[in-house]
This record gives C-alpha cells, structure tokens and sequence, in this order.
C-alpha cells in the first residue's frame, strides 16, 4: 500500500514538471492605428517581434494571420484598434520590434502604441498590460524614413 501511494507521489510530481515545462502563454496585443492623416492605414504585411531582456523573441511574421477578430475585417486601418492573439513560450515581454514590407498601396503607416498582454494557457492569469508607445510613421516617405521601430523598456 505504502509503496503504491510512493509511486503515485513521485508519477505526480514527473508530470507537474512536463507540465511546467511545456508551458505556453497568449500574447494579447492591441494595436492603434494613427487618425492624424488620410494614409495613415495600410495593407503591408507585418512583422511583430516581443522580447524578454534576454533577447528571447515570440515572433508574428504576419500579424494579420493572428486576428482576433473576422477575417472580413480591414486590419490597421486609420484610426483603428485592432486585436491580435499570438501563441508562443512564455516570456517577461520589455522590448518590442514592428516592421512591415512596404506592400500595398500607400503602404506607410502611422502607429500610436501597442500594448502586451501575456496570459499563461495553464493557469489563465495574465500579466501586467505592457504598453510601447510609437507615435511615428513607418513610411519610406515619412520621417523618420524607416519602415521598422524599435521600443526596448528592459
Ligand atoms: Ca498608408
């Protein structure tokens, strides 16, 4: 009996850990889109990457594919606050990379922030909003002439 209720403890424990380390989170990520210009919007394709200050990255390289939200939906347009869910490791975002590829008409875009929220898939708790303000054009056309930012808090 007593040898039995033993292997039970320690099966528990060797699963707690695969558990821990397998363990995924939810990037929420909320981005606005400027309402200062007419072409503020855009259909480029983007490039989000979220860093912890070890340089570890959760990477989107179509932000678009991670819509939370219709497909129907015209995303990063003016004015707009669009939704995003990107799976991934769990990370301590404090840095963050946006860029796109220069495609579609008028493809610059103005970008006021973006904000990380990082929810464990396990236990469901979420982290502290983390919020990167951008206020710039990325624009070939428009200052500062450079179709990515940079925002490190770490
Ligand atoms: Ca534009």
């Amino acid at each position: 009996m007593a040898k039995g209720v033993h292997f039970f403890s320690v099966l528990i424990v060797f699963l707690s850990l695969a558990f821990v380390a397998h363990s995924s989170c939810t990037y929420v990520v909320k981005l606005k889109t400027g309402n200062n210009d007419e072409r503020a919007g855009t259909n480029a394709k983007i490039l989000l990457r979220l860093y912890n200050k070890k340089g570890e990255s959760v990477d989107a390289t179509s932000l678009r594919r991670y819509r939370d939200g219709p497909n129907s939906r015209n995303y990063f347009e003016k004015g707009q606050l669009d939704r995003f869910k990107i799976p991934g490791k769990c990370l301590k975002i404090c840095k963050m990379e946006l860029s796109h590829n220069n495609g579609g008409d008028h493809p610059g875009w103005y970008v006021n922030y973006l904000e990380v929220t990082v929810v464990n898939d396990q236990t469901q708790k979420s982290s502290a909003v983390k919020r990167f303000n951008i206020n710039r054009w990325l624009a070939k056309d428009e200052p500062p002439y450079s179709l990515s930012v940079v925002r490190n808090l770490c």
